[in-house]
This record gives structure tokens, C-alpha cells and sequence, in this order.
């Protein structure tokens, strides 16, 4: 069979001490850390967007490697592409894949062509899956690239492009289902506004939820078992986005009595635009139920736009997977790396390249993390640091068995109250010698 990527071989580890670019350094599938493989904790997936299909254009310039796969025909481009897809998970040894309907088949005339086009590509993409063992982390639908998007999706002011979106839900559902996925996330693209002035938020919102409740109904109907995810993203493309953050996501879907039926999808890159740490968005879910799956990517702090970089900081990685090993692991999701080469980067071993650095990383803060929590004096300073919650008035506060009457009494019986150091430099240096030392 024709290799899209001849020069490349299979990815093997070799350890931390070679030179070998096209190896693993830290990633080393069928090693155990704390108790589980690592291929089972970290269930790398591959982005069929960015990998396969973004080609590096960016506002001012066209793209820089081509992503044509040797064909001029669109079906036969989608073909190749889904050959190409498994060759490169294939040998980069990654397990899943994530994909919006348009990455997977061009977008026909008419609804009915798209739809008979996906059933054609998705025929050939669960052949390969079979053939090559890989697996479908979620799937989704594209809400936004379209033309007929611009208003949004669920939150258009027309109910036909609601209808439109909704249909293509129905089918991106359908699809996952077919190829056997474990997950189906609602990115809201352009589910936000760009000015009040002509929006009603209230029925936007109302829509938005209706449209969700709708897919989860329908899928359960047909025999979805995954997960459902959001994954929360505050600006770009629109300025203001119903799904901000972690904490918003949890409070529109406690609102409209989606909690039971979401949990989040975090991306690195997303916290950071929404002003907070990748950490923090894992812990909020983590502590609220609601972790299911992670985009590792990161940002650029510097810049106020979604860079969708290959994750190599490895202080952002354990910590991830610090939260994740808290959580007790994934079940139904995993580390989708949904991230691109830079634009310069404009080879197909750059891409290869790349997924090594990022999977090498998670491998990396793997193993940090377990070192840490096996320590056990990080957790063993929190517990500590709250210890007056333990007993006499704290327990009474925790278990909701005191009144602002007794408080009062008390502390006017106390006197001023101490509360020590946080000790914050103490531990970043503790960390750093368990990381490095
Ligand atoms: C865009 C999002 C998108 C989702 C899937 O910023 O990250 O790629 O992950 O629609
Ligand atoms: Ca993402
Ligand atoms: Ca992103």
C-alpha cells in the first residue's frame, strides 16, 4: 500500500539519553506507573483537524505544507487523508483519534450530499480502524466554518440555520456511533455575540440548551454510551462565548438541567485565555464531577489568541496529570492533542516530531505526578494547613452544625485568631527538587 510518509518509521522508545528525533524519550507504552500502563492513563488521541488537514495559513498568509495527499478530487483527497491518518497514528503509536464531519469529507452541495459522502469516508475509516487497531476518542460536529455560521449554530437568529445544525449534529452523532467513539464534545464555535445590540441573549441561551438536550436524547435513542463533553473557550471567534470557562459551562448546564447528561472537555490553551491556569479548569471540574476528557495544547502567554502549540512545558503537564491521577484517571476520555506545527514548521517530520515532543511530555508529567503524590508532602501540607476544619468549631462550621450566634460567641471569647504562613516558596522549591533532583 502507498505510504504517505515513507521516511518515517515506527516510533519506539529509547530512552531519555538518545539523539534520535524520531523516538521516544519518556513514552514508553507498556511501562507501569502507578499501577496502570502507560498507553491506559494517558490515551493519546490524534487531531484529524490540525494533523491532517490544516495546512499552516494563517491572516496574512496561504499555507505551507500541503495537505492534498496526491489528489486533485475531493473524495479521493479524503481518501488518502484517512490512509495517511492511520499510517500516522500507526506509527507514532497513538491509540485515538478526534474529528469534526468536515475534516473526514468534504462539505457537498446539498445536506444529502455531505451526508452520503461522510457514510463513503466512514466506510473506509472503519475498515482502517479494524485493520490498525485505533479507536475514536470523540467525535463532533463543525458549527463554524461555514458561511451559514456567522450568526451562530444552536444561538442563530434564523430557526433554519438552528435546523441546519441541528441535522448535522444528528449525523456527526450517528457517525461517532458507526465508528464505535467513546465521545462527542460541543465546542461552541461561534455559540456567542459580538454585541448586544442585536442579540437576545435569553432565547440565544434557551436555544443553545434546547439544542443540547435534543442531541443527548437522540443519541441515547440510537445507542450512544460515551460521554458527552463541553469544552469551554472565552473568546475567538466570537467575543463573547456562552461557554467561557469551566465555571460557566458548569453553571449554564445546572441551570438548564444538562449536568447529568455533560461533563468537560479542558484545553490548555483555553484556560489560558479565559485567564486562568490549565490547573485550575482541571481541579473546578475535577472537584465538581464534571472531568471527563483534556485538549493538551498550550499558549502563548504572550500572545492573546489560540496558538494551539504542541504541549512541551513540563510543570503544565504534570500538573495535569497531578489533577488526573487526583480524579482517579479517565474513563471515557483522554489527551486529544489538539494542536498544529508552527506555520515554519513545514514538514511532515516536523508533525511527527512534534507529537513525539507532546506525548513525551505527558509521559514525563506522568511519572512527575505519581513522584509527587507518592511523596505525599504536598497533600500532607494542605491537610495540615487546614487542620482547624478537623475538630472543635471547624468541624462544627463543615458539618453545617453551628449558627453566626455561636461564631459570634466565639470569637468574641477568642480574641484576635493566627494563621500562620502559606509557605508558597517552600513548596515551589520542594517541587522543583522532587522534579529535578
Ligand atoms: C477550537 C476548539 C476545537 C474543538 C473541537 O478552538 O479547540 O478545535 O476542540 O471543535
Ligand atoms: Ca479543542
Ligand atoms: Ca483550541
Amino acid at each position: 500500500m502507498k505510504q504517505f510518509y515513507p521516511d518515517i518509521p515506527k516510533i519506539t522508545f529509547e530512552g531519555s539519553k538518545t539523539e534520535n528525533p524520531l523516538a521516544f524519550r519518556y513514552y514508553n507504552p507498556e511501562e507501569t506507573v502507578a499501577g496502570k500502563t502507560m498507553r491506559e492513563h494517558l490515551r493519546f488521541a490524534m487531531s484529524y483537524w490540525h494533523t491532517m488537514v490544516a495546512e499552516g495559513t494563517d491572516m496574512f498568509g496561504v499555507g505551507t505544507v500541503s495537505k492534498d495527499y496526491g489528489a486533485d478530487d475531493p473524495m479521493q483527497q479524503a481518501k488518502n487523508k484517512a490512509y495517511a491518518a492511520f499510517e500516522l497514528m500507526d506509527k507514532l503509536n497513538i491509540d485515538y483519534y478526534c474529528f469534526h464531519d468536515r475534516d473526514v469529507a468534504p462539505e457537498g452541495a446539498t445536506l444529502a450530499e455531505s451526508n452520503q459522502r461522510l457514510d463513503e469516508i466512514t466506510d473506509l475509516m472503519l475498515e482502517l480502524q479494524t485493520k490498525y487497531n485505533k479507536k475514536v476518542l470523540w467525535g463532533t460536529a463543525n458549527l463554524f466554518s461555514n458561511p451559514r455560521y456567522r450568526h451562530g449554530a444552536g444561538t442563530a437568529c434564523s430557526a433554519d440555520v438552528f435546523a441546519f445544525a441541528a441535522a448535522q449534529i444528528k449525523k456527526a452523532i450517528e457517525l461517532t456511533v458507526k465508528l464505535g467513539g467513546e465521545g462527542y464534545v460541543f465546542w461552541g464555535g461561534r455559540e456567542g455575540y459580538e454585541t448586544l445590540l442585536n442579540t437576545d441573549m435569553k432565547l440565544e441561551r434557551e436555544n443553545l440548551a434546547r439544542l443540547m438536550r435534543m442531541a443527548v436524547d437522540y443519541a441515547r435513542s440510537i445507542g450512544f454510551t460515551g460521554d458527552f463533553y463541553v469544552e469551554p473557550k472565552p473568546k475567538e471567534p466570537t467575543k463573547h462565548q456562552y461557554d467561557f470557562d469551566a465555571a460557566t459551562v458548569i453553571s449554564f448546564l445546572q441551570e438548564f438541567g444538562l449536568d447529568k447528561d455533560f461533563k468537560l472537555n479542558i484545553e490548555a490553551n483555553h484556560a489560558t485565555l479565559a485567564g486562568h491556569t490549565f490547573q485550575h479548569e482541571l481541579r473546578l471540574a475535577r472537584e465538581t464531577g464534571f472531568f471527563g476528557s483534556v485538549d493538551a495544547n498550550q499558549g502563548d502567554l504572550l500572545l492573546g489568541w489560540d496558538t494551539d502549540q504542541f504541549p512541551t512545558d513540563v510543570y503544565d503537564a504534570t500538573w495535569c496529570m497531578y489533577e488526573i491521577l487526583k480524579v482517579g484517571g479517565f474513563t471515557k476520555g483522554g489527551l486529544n492533542f489538539d494542536a498544529k506545527t508552527r506555520r515554519a514548521s513545514s514538514t511532515f517530520e516536523d508533525i511527527f516530531i512534534s507529537y513525539i515532543a507532546g506525548m513525551d511530555t505527558f509521559a514525563l508529567g506522568l511519572k512527575l505526578a505519581d513522584k509527587i503524590i507518592s511523596d505525599g508532602r504536598l497533600d500532607q501540607f494542605v491537610k495540615e494547613r487546614y487542620a482547624s476544619y478537623q475538630e472543635g468549631i471547624g468541624k462544627k462550621i463543615r458539618d453545617g452544625a453551628v449558627s453566626m450566634d455561636e461564631l459570634e460567641k466565639y470569637a468574641l471569647a477568642k480574641g484576635e485568631v493566627e494563621t500562620g504562613t502559606g509557605r508558597q516558596e517552600y513548596l515551589e522549591a520542594m517541587i522543583n527538587s522532587l522534579m529535578f533532583g
